[in-house]
């Protein structure tokens, strides 16, 4: 098993900023109708953190947030690695793992990586602050490197108080652990180096005992019932392409309450809608896996507990693409999967 590193490619730096601005201009008129009071719901309380014992696999990895940070070993084996990720801050956090590319036979580094948020940020200052030419042209900083990157996968949304746990296959390189979710309007920027170093040892994938597939063309499907208890779901990526928002699909894992806003969940998870990613999130958040380029499969461990649930992807129009599908699991029952109209 490796990582598979064929992935789409942006069609240019120039078609990036020419949609970025289309979409900024979209969420600072957005902001403007809706203000937002992001100041008053960011300053949360430090969540109570729920302690789980699950099975790990390969290269166990423990990761946690304690505010706008990652905490996490400097170096881990290549192979397959488990991250057990602790959310011990007030707001939901994922951490996507980046590829550093090797781009015209030069190794980029953690260094170059930190080049790319102030861009963004930079340009949703002068966004908001109504100079949106100027803002757009921050645009043009990204380097000829930035789609070069390799999503791998990493563990999907984890709400405060919360731990999640996803396994995946990393070969040697230079890697950053990311998050984008936005707290006051902005991208967070969180951001760690990890650098993968050479090892044999961890070549054993884990045994699922659930499997799920998400492709473009066939949306999120369950192959099996999912039951309660423990459980390790395997997500095969059957292709990856970016969507509307110029990401790729990734699977998240929701606990949906009794009187769940799927629409507004729906829209929270596009980071293009002008509350998207926004904190506080809608709903609470239990894992899933970040993006992976096709063919590669992350292994989501979970102990599921009776209730009710969804799989959704962070792309806009989940529902319509078959990315949104809400689950029962009964207790000691088979659970029923449902499609979302
Ligand atoms: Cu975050």
């Amino acid at each position: 098993m490796y990582i598979k590193e064929t992935k789409f490619r942006f069609a240019s730096i120039s078609g990036i900023v020419v949609f970025l601005a289309a979409t900024l201009l979209a969420c600072n008129l957005g902001n403007e109708k809706n203000s937002p009071n992001t100041h008053n719901m960011v300053m949360g309380e430090i969540p109570e953190v729920k302690t789980h014992s699950l099975p790990d696999y390969g290269n166990l990895v423990e990761v946690k947030s304690t505010g706008m940070n990652f905490i996490l070993p400097e170096e881990i084996p290549a192979g397959w690695s488990t991250f057990r990720y602790t959310n011990e801050s007030p707001v939901t956090h994922f951490m996507l793992i980046d590829k550093m590319p090797v781009y015209k036979g030069e190794q980029k580094t953690y260094e170059d990586f930190k080049k790319i948020p102030p861009v963004f940020s930079d340009a949703l200052k002068l966004i908001n602050a109504g100079k949106s030419e100027e803002g757009f042209a921050e645009f043009s900083r990204l380097p000829a490197w930035f789609p070069e990157i390799i999503y791998s996968g990493g563990v999907g949304m984890v709400s405060p108080g919360e731990t999640a746990q996803t396994t995946v296959y990393l070969k040697p390189g230079i890697y950053v652990i990311e998050c984008y979710v936005k707290t006051g309007g902005v991208f967070h920027p969180m951001h760690r180096q990890l650098i993968v170093k050479e090892d044999t040892t961890n070549e054993t994938p884990p045994k699922a005992t659930v499997n799920l597939s998400i492709s473009k063309a066939e949306g999120i499907q369950a192959q099996n019932d999912l039951q309660a208890g423990l459980q390790t779901i395997a997500v095969d990526f059957k292709d990856q392409e970016p969507h509307e928002h110029f990401l790729g699909h990734d699977v998240q894992l929701v606990k949906l309450e009794k009187d769940q806003d799927l629409k507004q969940l729906e829209a929270w998870m596009n980071w293009a809608d002008p509350k998207g990613l926004e904190t506080p999130a809608p709903a609470r958040f239990l894992g899933g896996t970040q993006e992976m380029p096709a063919g590669n499969t992350a292994y989501i461990t979970v102990d599921l507990k009776p209730g009710t649930y969804a799989w959704i992807s962070e792309v806009p129009k989940a529902s319509s693409k078959n990315m949104l599908k809400k689950f029962t699991v009964e207790k000691e029952q088979t659970s029923t999967v449902s499609e979302v109209e």
